[in-house]
C-alpha cells in the first residue's frame, strides 16, 4: 500500500469518527470470528487477503456521467484530472480498496506526466492500465472514426488508431503503469454493410502492430462488448471472438470481461473460469446492468452474480502456480449519485465478494462434487454468500488507516461542498456535458 503523504481528508477527521464506532466494530468481529471458527474458517485470513485486494477506480468515473439525454453535475464536481486525482484519493484515502487510477487518453493527457505521476503518488496513487479512445473524434484530428478505428476500410485512419494507442503506451511508461486496455466502438449497424471477416482481419493486423509496441512485463487487454455504438454486430463482439484474437495476438494479450458487455442472463462466470483455465482472462471492468451496458454500481442489480464470479476467481487462484493475477477495475458511469460515494460502495461490494468466496469451504465443496451431492455442494456456496462480510470489511480497512463507515465520514467530511467553492462550481445546474 503507497503512503498517502498528503491525504485530501484530515487524517484526525477519520479517526474521531472511527473512535465512536470501535467497540461496536470489535464485538461485531469477534462475534463472527467466532461463527466462522465453528466452521473451520479463520476470519484473520480472509480479513489479511482483503486488506491485500485492490481494485483500480476509473478516472471518467470520477465525473457524474451522464446518458445521450442530459447530464446533471453536482456541486464541486471534478473536471481537470488534477480534480479527479484528488477524489480518488478521497475514495482510497477512506475505503482503503482503490489505490489506483484507470486513466483514458486523450481526456487526461497532460504535459508532463511524470509530474503527474508525482502528484498521484503524493496522494498516495498509482496508475493502472490506461485506456486509448478511438471512438469518438478529438478536435484537430486527421480522420474521422466515424466507419470505424482499428478495423476501418481504410489504412490511413486505422494507422492514426494504431499511432494512438502507440502514444498512449508511452504515457503509460511514463505514469507508470503496466498494460492498455483496448476497447472500440467498430462494427457496423446495417448487415451487409461490412464483409466480418476482412474487419477481423484488420483488427488483427492492427492490434499486432500496438503489440509489438508493448514494453517488457505489459500487457494488452482486450473488451468484447455485445453490441454498443454498433447496433448489428460489433468486431469484438463476445469472449470468444475476444480469445481468437488475443490467442493469435500471443502471452501478453489477454481478455477484459466488463460485466455489462454480455447479452441478458449470459453465464459470465463460466466465461471467468474458461479464460482463467487457458491464461487469458486479463480482468475486469467491474459494473452491474439489468438491460444492457448500463455502468450501474456494482452489486447493485445482480451481488449474486458477483460472488459466483469470485467465486471461479478464488477457484483459479488455488489452481494456480502463483501467478494469477487478474487486473480489477472499476467502470461504472455514475447518473445520479455522488461518484466518491457510488465508488466507495462498489469497491466494498467487490471486496466483500472475494471475502464471501474466500470463505467458501473448497474442500467439502470438491467433495460434495465428486460425490454428486447437488444439494451440499449447493448448500457450501450458499452459506458462504449469505454470511455478512461488513465486520471483515470495516476492521481491515480501520486497520489501514481507513473509515469504518466510510459514507458517513465522507459527508461529516463536507468534502463536496468544500470542493464547490475552491472549484468554483457550486451551481447543479450548470453546464451540460
Ligand atoms: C465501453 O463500453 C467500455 O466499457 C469502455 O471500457 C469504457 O466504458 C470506456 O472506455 C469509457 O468511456
Ligand atoms: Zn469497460
Ligand atoms: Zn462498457
Amino acid at each position: 500500500m503507497t503512503e498517502i503523504n498528503r491525504p485530501p481528508l484530515p487524517q484526525d477527521l477519520i479517526e474521531r469518527e472511527n473512535a465512536a464506532r470501535l467497540t461496536a466494530l470489535q464485538d461485531e468481529y469477534a462475534s463472527l470470528g467466532r461463527a466462522l471458527d465453528r466452521r473451520g474458517r479463520s476470519i484473520d485470513q480472509v480479513k489479511d487477503k482483503v486488506k491485500a485486494f485492490a481494485v483500480a477506480v476509473p478516472t471518467w468515473g470520477l465525473g457524474v456521467g451522464g446518458t445521450r439525454f442530459a447530464k446533471f453535475p453536482i456541486p464541486g464536481e471534478p473536471i481537470t484530472i488534477h480534480e479527479k486525482l484528488e477524489d480518488a484519493a478521497v475514495v482510497n484515502q477512506l475505503g482503503r480498496l482503490t489505490p489506483t487510477a484507470s486513466p483514458h487518453f486523450p481526456w487526461d493527457k497532460v504535459d508532463d506526466p511524470a509530474s503527474l505521476k508525482a502528484e498521484a503518488a503524493e496522494l498516495g496513487l498509482g496508475f493502472d492500465a490506461v485506456n486509448s479512445n478511438t471512438f469518438q473524434d478529438q478536435p484537430g484530428q486527421g480522420w474521422s472514426y466515424k466507419y470505424g478505428s482499428l478495423t476501418h476500410t481504410d489504412k490511413a485512419v486505422r494507422d492514426q488508431a494504431i499511432a494512438h494507442n502507440v502514444d498512449c503506451i508511452d504515457l503509460g511508461v511514463a505514469l507508470g503503469s503496466k498494460a492498455i486496455t483496448v476497447w472500440i466502438g467498430d462494427g457496423a449497424n446495417f448487415p451487409g454493410q461490412q464483409n466480418q471477416t476482412a474487419a477481423f482481419d484488420r483488427y488483427l493486423d492492427s492490434m499486432a502492430q500496438i503489440y509489438a509496441a508493448l514494453p517488457e512485463g505489459w500487457r494488452m487487454y482486450m473488451e468484447h462488448k455485445l453490441y454498443e455504438p454498433a447496433f448489428y454486430s460489433t468486431v469484438i463482439s463476445d469472449w470468444g471472438t475476444n480469445l481468437l484474437a488475443a490467442q493469435q495476438l500471443g502471452e501478453k494479450a489477454r481478455c477484459l470481461v466488463d460485466l455489462g458487455h454480455h447479452a441478458p442472463n449470459v453465464n459470465i462466470e463460466q466465461i471467468v473460469a474458461r479464460l482463467a483455465r487457458f491464461g487469458k482472462l486479463g480482468g475486469f471492468h467491474f459494473n452491474d446492468s439489468k438491460y444492457g451496458d448500463d455502468d450501474l454500481d456494482t452489486g447493485s442489480i445482480n451481488p449474486h452474480q458477483l460472488f459466483l464470479i469470485f467465486n471461479e476467481l478464488v477457484d483459479a487462484e488455488h489452481r494456480a502456480s502463483g501467478d494469477f493475477s487478474p487486473a480489477y477495475m472499476i467502470d461504472q458511469s455514475h447518473n445520479v449519485t455522488d461518484p466518491i460515494e457510488s465508488l466507495l460502495l462498489s469497491a466494498a461490494a467487490i471486496a466483500g465478494s472475494y471475502a464471501r468466496a474466500l470463505i467458501i469451504d473448497r474442500e467439502a465443496l470438491g467433495e460434495h462434487q465428486n460425490a454428486n451431492d447437488v444439494v451440499l455442494a449447493f448448500s457450501d456456496l450458499r452459506r458462504a454468500y449469505e454470511t455478512d462480510v461488513a465486520p471483515i470489511l470495516a476492521m481491515a480497512r480501520y486497520e489501514l488507516g481507513g473509515a469504518i463507515d466510510p459514507i458517513d465520514t465522507y459527508r461529516t467530511s463536507e468534502w463536496r461542498p468544500r470542493k464547490a467553492q475552491e472549484r468554483g462550481r457550486a451551481s447543479t445546474s450548470a453546464g451540460i456535458v
